[in-house]
């Protein structure tokens, strides 16, 4: 989820990992702390999931069925594969972009094995099972999604031998991570790093302090971003239609266009930008 260069430090035991950098899940070795830990993230979470979260990643959920336990990969992959050709492989943690895009490319998502501590409940920087599964697998049974990611896994080897890698990330961060819609359902989220946060879900939605701005391939691909706070802006597309658009463009020909181009920043606007505005967060309801 965050730039491998960006990260103090690394989690999970890279020692077993084979040559993709994959391991074995070993699902016993949870503990019941981690289980209760899992199921309090996932109590948390879900309830968030019909208020502000677009209808596919809702769908795509129910069919992880893992309310009660840490998922076991391999068993989720089954009924994945059969929605969309996506497989899950186990990952001691963050893999090297080359790796990483290599296993998109082959419909194969990494889902990092460890679980983050209690103190880390509300927010860690480092991308945990919680936020590779909850975050990232719902929308994987999405077959125009788990089309867009595959395709967005061989643009990213391409733009890696271009020298391109942050113009790519950019694209990965500002869709599959922090990505917004806005439909016939309104403004949702179908990103993984709003989705799998408490507070960054309805912020992302209905704050009015964040910038959001129509979706646009070039505009994303310059426009930095930060790792470690809620988003200062989010790209709205209307319908997933547009990233499959999107990715059915050569990104090295768009990286090339855009080489000479100053990066953006993510805390204003710019010409030609169209704004979203926000979802107006309806009154909470007053327990009677
Ligand atoms: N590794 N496990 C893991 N998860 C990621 O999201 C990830 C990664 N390595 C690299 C990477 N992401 C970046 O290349 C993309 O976010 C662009
Ligand atoms: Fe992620």
């Amino acid at each position: 989820m965050y730039g491998a260069n960006t990260r103090s430090e690394l989690r999970g035991d890279y020692s077993r990992a084979r040559a993709d950098f994959t391991v074995e899940q070993a699902w016993h070795s949870y503990t019941d702390a981690e289980q209760a830990l899992w199921r309090r993230l996932y109590a948390r979470q879900s309830e968030l999931v019909a208020r502000y979260a677009c209808r596919e990643f809702g769908a795509g959920l129910a069919s992880t069925d893992c309310a009660s336990a840490i998922p076991d990969l391999d068993r989720v992959s089954e009924a994945l594969t059969r929605a969309s050709g996506w497989r899950l492989v186990a990952v001691p943690g963050f893999i090297p972009d080359e790796q990483f895009f290599r296993h998109l490319a082959a419909r194969r998502f990494p889902v990092t094995v460890w679980l983050r501590r209690p103190d880390e409940f509300d927010y860690l920087v480092e991308p945990d099972i919680f936020h590779d599964f909850f975050g990232h697998v719902p929308m994987l049974f999405d077959r125009r999604f788990g089309d867009f990611v595959q395709r967005y896994g061989e643009q990213g080897l391409k733009a890696l031998e271009a020298g391109a890698l942050p113009m790519a990330a950019r694209l990965y961060w500002y869709t599959v991570e922090f990505g917004l819609i806005d439909n016939a359902d309104g403004l949702r989220a179908y990103g993984a790093g709003i989705l799998s946060s408490g507070g960054e879900t309805p912020y992302s939605v209905e704050s009015e302090a964040p910038l959001r701005v129509r979706f646009d391939m070039q505009r994303c691909m310059r426009t930095r971003y930060m790792i470690d706070d809620y988003q200062k802006t989010y790209f709205v597309i209307r319908s997933f239609d547009e990233l499959a658009e999107a990715m059915s463009q050569d990104l090295p020909a768009t990286i090339e266009r855009l080489r000479g181009e100053p990066e953006l920043e993510p805390d204003r606007l710019y010409p030609g930008d169209a704004s979203v505005p926000p979802r107006i967060a309806r009154p909470a309801v007053r327990a009677a």
